[in-house]
């Protein structure tokens, strides 16, 4: 493979190790957990995983020889800088216990595992991918593991390869799924171990055991860097308005960690507009007041952040998706062709459902009422929500303009970040954060556990003195309605109104709007003082300075 100098001189970084995870450890057991909710249904539910102790390791002055083990490792669902060092992580973890240990990686996601799909992870193999972006040494998929039949058809392959853990890297989702394996393999006495790593750039994997998910650090970074510099040329032309959508499908993370890092004139918080009960026509006006009143200054340009998952948070389309999501799930509908399916729905809907669906553009009400991923997810990043803002805005400055008060030129430009910063090569901080979770993995399986998460934590301080363990996935588990039916499924990580990352930039905002405070990133740096290349995201600062 032809490498960049970059590239080549990215090889050769050594991601920091916790001084925990250096030498010979043990494995400390801390009280019995319980899920953050729903106890009683989930442990019946998980009744030989559910309860387990939180994990930490301390070393150990008296090690105990490791074994040879076999390995099995699967990246499951969007891309995230870091990836391929959370594999390389787990590799030189488990060469570490023994020379003789193995790695197989499934290919495509948990869908490699069930269709026997696979391929051995070589030192070759592994030293191609050290400290690179992208998924692609065995590429990622969205399987849904759910059935009985396909943990049995994955239990075959494992056995065949003698592979006593396996290692799910993934979101929410898919480290439901981890613990659902677990669960089962536990049950039947299967003998082997699943542990999940936290991962997914839309930062909504955290909760008080795991501070952040791996990628989000890099992620935004990329798109703080690229709204710096359209902020910049919007300053320099003084004639557009930038509508910049960014991924993150449910929380709205990223959005507010660019706006901290870049200071844009406004940004929309979705976990806000659901708990101000605000329409859509709401948070139009909001944005149209703003642009007015730069446009007063003489300011006719300005960037707007907007989350992916906005329109899932405005109150009435939020009650319209339940309900699409509950119609859809009926065996009725699950009959009916894909032609008369947009028919069938509108009869089946209420009239005030009806009724929001037949406001949205036709395009976005499409989106809404057919387009889900396996694990029952409205496609957010397909609605071209920066488009239908900026038109509506458009018309609302038209309106305040034939009422007298609005004076200005409007011309809108729109950008959707998302895919640009999924595979971008990781942060120093993603970079050792991903080896650490990798190695810190390879700990777990040979502490003899199942059904955890590995947990690196004190993340603000230098990675040598992070702390390292595991965590119940049960713990952060809640019954959620999803495709017409309750499941048991991790809780996901909104906004918290009330958190720091959130207050500092409410504190700042009108600000912001007003004057042009813009701050200017820059690309990511690999090589330089530590203060430019090791810093960790704002949120991840503020949310400690809060604590
Ligand atoms: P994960 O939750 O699997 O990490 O994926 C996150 C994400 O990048 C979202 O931000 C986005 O909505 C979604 O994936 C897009 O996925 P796809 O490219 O598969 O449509």
């Amino acid at each position: 493979m032809k490498k960049s100098p970059l590239q080549k001189a990215r090889a050769a970084y050594q991601p920091k190790l916790p001084i925990v995870l250096t030498g010979a450890l043990k494995a400390v057991e801390g009280k019995p957990t319980q899920s953050v909710a729903n106890q009683a249904e989930i442990k019946q539910l998980f009744p030989n995983t559910y309860g387990l102790p939180e994990l930490h390791f301390e070393k150990n002055t008296s090690p105990a020889p490791g074994h040879a083990i076999n390995v099995g490792v699967i990246l499951s669902g969007g891309q995230a800088p870091g990836g391929h060092n959370v594999i390389s992580g787990l590799f030189d973890g488990i060469k570490k216990i023994h020379r003789d240990s193995r790695l197989f990686g499934f290919l495509m996601g948990p869908g490699g595992l069930v269709d026997h799909k696979y391929i051995e992870l070589t030192a070759a193999i592994i030293d191609e991918y050290r400290n690179t972006g992208g998924f692609d040494i065995i590429g990622s998929g969205r399987t849904k593991l759910e059935t009985k039949e396909q943990f049995d058809k994955g239990l075959e392959i494992l056995k065949e390869l003698n592979i006593k853990a396996v290692v799910i890297i993934g979101g929410d989702d898919s480290n439901t799924n981890a613990a659902v394996l677990a669960e089962y393999y536990k049950s039947i006495g299967a003998g082997v171990q699943v542990i999940g790593c936290p991962k997914t750039i839309d930062g909504d994997l955290k909760n008080e055991c795991i501070e952040t998910s791996f990628g989000f650090d890099t992620a935004t970074k990329v798109y703080s860097e690229v709204i710096g510099n359209i902020q910049r040329d919007c300053n320099s032309a003084k004639k557009y308005w930038h509508f910049i959508k960014l991924m993150g499908r449910s929380a709205s993370h990223i959005a507010l960690e660019c706006a901290l890092q870049t200071q844009p004139n406004v940004c929309i918080i979705s976990e806000e507009v659901e708990a101000k009960n605000m329409t859509l026509q709401d948070v139009v006006n909001y944005i149209a007041d703003i642009v007015a009143a730069r446009a007063a200054d003489g300011n006719n340009f300005g960037t707007v952040l907007i989350p992916e998952g906005l329109i899932e948070f405005i109150p009435a389309i939020k009650k319209l998706i339940a309900e699409l999501n509950n119609v859809l799930a009926t065996d009725e509908a699950a009959k009916v062709a894909p032609a008369d399916l947009e028919d069938f729905i509108k009869a089946h809907i209420s009239a005030d459902n009806a009724a929001t669906l037949a406001s949205l553009p036709a395009n976005v009400a499409r989106q809404l009422m057919l387009d889900r991923d396996p694990h029952g997810n409205v496609q957010v990043s397909l609605i071209e929500t920066e488009k239908l803002l900026s038109e509506m805005v458009g018309n609302r400055l038209a309106a305040m303009k034939a009422e007298g008060k609005y004076v200005g030129k409007f011309s809108a430009l729109h950008h959707f970040f998302g895919y640009e910063g999924r595979c971008a090569d990781p942060s120093n901080f993603d970079a050792d954060y991903c080896y650490a979770l990798g190695f810190n993995a390879a700990c777990l399986i040979n502490a003899g556990v199942t059904g955890y998460m590995s947990s690196i934590r004190n993340l603000v301080k230098p990675s040598v003195q992070w702390t390292a363990g595991g965590i119940p996935i049960t713990m952060m588990m809640n019954i959620e309605h999803r495709n017409g039916a309750d499941k048991p499924v991790i809780q996901k990580a909104l906004v918290k109104l009330d958190g720091a990352p959130f207050l500092k930039f409410a504190a700042h905002r009108d600000q912001w709007a007003q004057g042009t405070c813009y701050i200017y990133p820059g690309p990511i740096q690999y090589f330089g003082p530590a203060e430019v290349c090791d810093q960790p995201s704002l949120t991840l600062l503020n949310e400690h300075k809060g604590k």
